[in-house]
């Protein structure tokens, strides 16, 4: 489903990063009924193997990276209809973390209620230092619905999201970044060059480690300690099986790939 408020383009140096924007400024990239389906959409058919698609970047533009669900279409939904709505948002967000590339937001401004939890779906979160958190669901006399209540607390502790929905607390992008929102804090400006960046770092990694970074990792997370160290081992053998393992393991024993530095 195409949609005007989200724009696909292509970047790198083989066209191998996707650059997803959220272009509906004027609302502040509120995500309505029809922006929702087109971001599944989007990526569930984002072209991948040769010469496709292997990292993706999402980004706002305008001010803010999203300021959440549309709450003009929050009208009279009964109970069946509210829940299909969150099942629909549920899909959509994950086609994101379980879709076939690592994906990194690039965020600045309002990260807010549905935009949070859009945020929460990627895989890598840049920040800026205009970048707010918020969850205004708690005082807008709802809840969270697009998966923010299974990973939000992933990624900060059911604590401070309590207390956020409670309170209405805004993280800034300092503090949020020590809360765990976001892995990487730059300057006004710069987060999508920075997540850019980051991405074409990504795309050079043999898909299938990355594949097993965003489908095993999650799941192994889950799993209690016993099966994980079962999945692990098995995911480890089907990547370390790949040719493409096999010719960078070899490139390392023959001082033709570069050694780790220290930070
Ligand atoms: C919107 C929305 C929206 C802006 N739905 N129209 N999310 C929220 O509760 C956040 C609500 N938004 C805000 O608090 C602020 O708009 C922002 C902090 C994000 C940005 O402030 P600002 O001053 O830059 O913009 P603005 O003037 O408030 O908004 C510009 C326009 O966007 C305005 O419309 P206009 O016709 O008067 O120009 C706003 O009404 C409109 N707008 N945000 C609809 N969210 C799966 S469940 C998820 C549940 C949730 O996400 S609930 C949290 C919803």
């Amino acid at each position: 489903m195409t949609n005007p408020d989200l724009h696909l383009e292509r970047r790198g140096d083989h066209d191998e990063i996707a650059v997803i924007r959220l272009s509906r400024p004027v609302k502040r990239n509120a995500l309505n009924d029809a922006l929702i389906l087109a971001l599944r959409d989007l990526f569930e058919n984002l072209p991948t193997g040769e010469g496709g698609v292997r990292a993706a970047v999402i980004a706002g533009e305008g001010e803010h990276f999203c300021a959440g669900l549309d709450l003009s279409e929050l009208k009279e939904r009964d109970a069946g209809e509210g829940l299909h709505h969150s099942r629909m948002w549920h899909a959509a967000l994950e086609r994101v973390q379980y879709g076939p590339v690592p994906v990194i937001a690039a965020l600045h401004g309002a990260v807010v209620g549905g935009g949070l939890e859009l945020a929460s779906a990627c895989h890598i979160r840049v920040a800026d230092d205009t970048t707010f958190y918020a969850l205004p669901e708690g005082s807008r006399g709802i809840f969270v619905g697009g998966g923010g209540a299974v990973r939000i607390p992933r990624l900060i502790g059911a604590a401070r999201m309590t207390d956020m929905m409670l309170t209405g607390r805004v993280y800034n992008a300092a503090d949020g970044e020590k809360a765990g929102f976001a892995q990487y804090l730059v300057p006004q400006g710069t987060a999508f060059d920075k997540a850019l960046e980051l991405a074409a770092r990504v795309a050079q990694n043999a898909p299938l480690t990355n594949y097993a970074l965003i489908h095993a990792l999650p799941r192994i997370a889950e799993q209690p300690a016993d099966q994980g160290f079962l999945t692990e081992a098995m995911m480890a053998a089907i990547a370390q099986s790949a040719p493409e393992a096999k010719a960078r393991v070899r490139a390392f024993l023959d001082g033709k790939a570069a050694k780790v530095k220290k930070a």
